[in-house]
């Protein structure tokens, strides 16, 4: 059997993919169409040729403007359901889900239309295809920690419908320091906690999720390698990172997929999992993702195994779960 083969027929679990950014162009187009929403774009093909992106802002300011034609419950069913469906083909048996509240609430968008539409289709993919799925609700971290507070006030009602938080969009200038007062409560809520975290921001913010937001897990955190002692804490405490190749090469973390860190991290202990990130803007979903890293890289059938079985490791599955999966 193929390298290629192991790969795309492994069970998996995908930790670290934003729904907003499963929303493939043409649902972009078929949802503006049928709530009436107005697009800067002509065409499908127009938009794609905007998905050129230099660093991590000029990605967020499009994936946000796709988001304005999310407006019903059954819009992000949808959207949910596709992601679910392609996911399936991948052999993901699990995935946890970040969610963006903020991106719609500010829109008019009611919270319960959003978590609703979202789990509604969470549901289904248990029903059709056996698979798992839980939600991360993600605060934005470039608008002010009260907005966050508030946020999860809307949330309490819902709370059954959740299982933690992250905190996403511009990392530079926003310091994890910013959201502790609402990672605090979170806490409390008894909420898994993770942050983006060393993605274009320094390996300080990575050192301070840790220390201030206490999260369990760090989203990309590829920047660890910068700092040697962090990197050792890393390995030594077992902080998963979600890593996310496709990602880091079209924002311009690494400049190619051959110079991508991924095999270091490996190498210095780290519990490494892959995974698309916002597979409808960065040219596939979680497999394109593990293909494409092992054919830049020497990876063989050993780190394989590795991911898939670090991707279940690293879940906020119960043990029992975790034992019928791994
Ligand atoms: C994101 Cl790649 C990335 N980084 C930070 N925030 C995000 N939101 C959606 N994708
Ligand atoms: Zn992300």
């Amino acid at each position: 059997e193929s390298l290629r083969n192991l790969l795309q027929k492994m069970p998996k679990a995908e930790l670290h993919i934003h729904i907003e950014g499963s929303l493939e162009p043409e649902l972009i187009f078929a949802l503006a169409k049928r709530n009436g929403v107005a697009l800067r774009y002509a065409s499908v093909d127009e938009l794609r040729r905007a998905y050129a992106f230099t660093d991590l802002q000029s990605f967020l300011d499009i994936y946000y403007a796709g988001a304005s034609v999310l407006l019903h419950e059954q819009d992000f069913y949808d959207m949910t359901l596709a992601y679910l469906q392609r996911a399936h083909a991948d052999n993901v048996r699990h995935a946890e889900i970040f969610f963006d509240p903020q991106t719609h609430t500010e829109r008019g968008v009611a919270f319960s239309t959003v978590i609703d539409g979202i789990h509604r289709a969470l549901d289904d993919a248990k029903r059709h295809w056996g698979m798992s799925g839980a939600l991360i609700m993600c605060f934005l971290r470039h608008l002010p920690e009260e907005d966050a507070l508030a946020t999860l006030e809307q949330a309490i009602p819902h709370r059954a419908k959740f299982i933690g938080v992250g905190l996403d969009s511009s990392e530079r200038g926003h310091p994890p320091e910013k959201f502790a007062r609402v990672f605090a409560r979170c806490k409390e809520l008894g909420l898994h906690l993770v942050a983006h975290a060393g993605e274009e921001g320094p390996p300080d913010y990575i050192r301070s999720a840790l220390d201030v937001l206490h999260v369990e897990r760090i989203d990309h955190g590829v920047r660890c390698l910068e700092d040697a002692a962090l990197t050792r804490r890393l390995a030594e405490q077992r902080v998963p990172l979600t890593v996310c190749p496709l990602s880091n090469i079209k924002l311009r973390v690494f400049d190619r997929l051959a110079d991508h860190n991924l095999l270091k991290l490996l190498e210095a202990g780290l519990l490494v999992t892959v995974n698309s990130d916002d597979p409808a803007y960065f040219g596939g979903y979680v497999n394109d993702n593990f293909l494409r890293m092992f054919e830049a890289l020497p990876l063989g059938r050993e780190q394989a195994r590795l991911l898939a079985r670090n991707s279940f490791v690293a879940s906020f599955l119960d043990e029992a779960a975790k034992r019928k999966l791994l």
